[in-house]
């Protein structure tokens, strides 16, 4: 029995709780049900063609239809669909892969611990840095220092870590043990302040050192951030940031977490964001792009420093998931990490399509709506605002990022609102002419949205 689009509308709205969704809004209105893809395209079930600017949710980056993954999964399947690595065992594709990670991470990763998403293994970071400083004899060294506006996952330890007030307002967070400092946002925190953005960027990791100090270093496990904050609006920090707050972790003897869930695997034009900013994180996060988000897998790659201590002192580390490992994920990642080396999809971020892309953004600039334009890699970030020459922000009731989205999805387009940000993050294959594609659909639709503006008397 085919089904129609209201068919599927109707038993979603019956049965289907979604993820970070008002359920009865949704209901009223119906999901849009996407039922296709193929590279950077999507197809609804009213056969509508979609540009997939935000690469499914920041993670199919060698885009959809790549039958190298789809063999690799279905030869797994059929040797050995699961088996654990809890008893002493393993599988072929897990070691391979751990393998593989060590090789195309910075030298000092040569170990991982898997996961199956980005959430858990932000958990596992927390239950690791914790168990470091136990086996150093530091057991007091428990607080984990993350910042405001970060997305680290919705598990108990990942919403906590993230800083987005409206998680922690549900179900108790943040649990004890993770605090917060403000994030390095130039546009919301420095301009006003009269500050240059290198200066800002200064600034805001001597955040990091006030917070240490009011502590006690002697209590701080380990500092976590997004090289690039992702779910909270692409925010790209002054390239003084990152080595600020490295040279501040080192002083204070505190762990360094990049949490390259988004970042990690050619996002900015490095295999890692750490790269792009140029520091020697001692432990990773990784997710999304390890599979292309092809079937689900997370992760952490340990350093040196945390592996050797949780190797050499010996014990149980009394942690880990069913499918920590899990064989079908391994292979499928084996088979999307060989086809990025294969495509020479990094380079081809770092050196065409990046520079490409921020070429085109830099465009955008002159719009009558955008206040700001950035992009690092792939990721791209437009600020609306109501008042160029003054910098002047919406009011906070006009949903200015919403009305935009709207346009976006009519005119076939899927970019993200955050706020009054609007983002991007393509699939790492997209070609020149494709972003020529994109711009001319993004330019659409800022015209649309500030003729909607003009209309409703928000402007100026
Ligand atoms: N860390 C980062 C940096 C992320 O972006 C996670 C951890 C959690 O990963 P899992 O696999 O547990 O979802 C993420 C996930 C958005 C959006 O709205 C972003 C994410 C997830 C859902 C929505 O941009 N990032």
């Amino acid at each position: 029995m085919t089904r129609t689009t209201q068919d599927w509308q109707a038993a979603d709205a019956a049965h289907f709780l979604h993820p970070f969704t008002d359920f009865q809004a949704l209901a009223r209105k119906g999901s849009r049900v996407i039922e296709r893809g193929d590279n950077i395209w999507l197809w609804d079930t009213d056969g509508h063609k979609i540009l997939d600017a935000m690469s499914g949710l920041w993670c199919v980056n060698v885009g959809y239809g790549q039958q190298a993954l789809v063999d690799a999964a279905a030869a797994q399947m059929g040797k050995l669909p699961f088996y654990n690595a809890f008893f002493q065992t393993a599988t072929p594709p897990a070691i391979e892969l751990a393998e593989l990670l060590a090789e195309v991470t910075p030298p000092q990763f040569r170990h991982v611990f898997f996961s199956g998403s980005g959430s858990e293994g932000n958990d596992t970071i927390v239950r690791m840095v914790r168990r470091y400083w136990d086996l150093l004899g530091q057991p007091e060294r428990q607080v984990v220092i993350s910042r405001h506006n970060a997305y680290h996952g919705s598990t108990m330890a990942g919403a906590s870590l993230g800083g987005m007030s409206g998680m922690h307002a549900q179900g108790g967070l943040p649990i004890p043990g993770i605090v917060h400092i403000e994030q390095p946002y130039w546009w919301q925190h420095g301009r006003e302040r009269g500050l240059t953005r290198d200066e800002f960027g200064l600034v805001a990791a001597r955040w990091l050192e006030e917070k240490i100090e009011a502590i006690g270093a002697h209590r701080v496990a380990a500092f976590i951030g997004e090289p690039i904050q992702g779910a909270g609006g692409v925010i790209i920090p002054p390239a003084t940031y990152w080595p600020e707050i490295e040279r501040i972790c080192r002083r204070h003897g505190i762990l360094l977490v990049t949490d390259e869930v988004i970042t990690g695997f050619g996002r900015t034009g490095n295999w890692w964001g750490c790269e792009t900013m140029g520091v020697k994180p001692d432990l990773m996060t990784f997710a999304k792009g390890v599979t292309s988000g092809y079937v689900p897998l997370g992760g952490v790659m340990v350093g040196d420093r945390v592996a050797d201590v949780l190797i050499e002192r010996g014990g149980e580390f009394n942690h880990g998931y069913t499918y920590s490992g899990h064989p079908v994920a391994c292979a499928v990642a084996l088979a999307n990490i060989r086809l990025i080396r294969e495509q020479r999809l990094v380079e081809h971020v770092r050196d065409d399509v990046g520079p490409y892309l921020a070429a085109r953004y830099r465009e955008l600039l002159e719009h009558p709506l955008v206040g700001d334009a950035e992009t690092c890699g792939l990721m791209g970030a437009l600020l609306l605002v109501r008042d160029k020459a003054r910098g002047l922000p919406f009011a906070e009731s006009v949903e200015i990022g919403m009305v935009c989205r709207g346009h976006c999805f009519r005119e076939g387009l899927i970019m993200r609102a955050v706020g009054d940000r609007m983002i991007v993050a393509p699939p790492l294959v997209i070609t020149r002419e494709q972003i020529d594609q994109m711009m001319a659909l993004i330019h659409r639709c800022l015209d649309l949205t500030l003729a909607d503006a003009q209309r409703q008397g928000w402007m100026g």
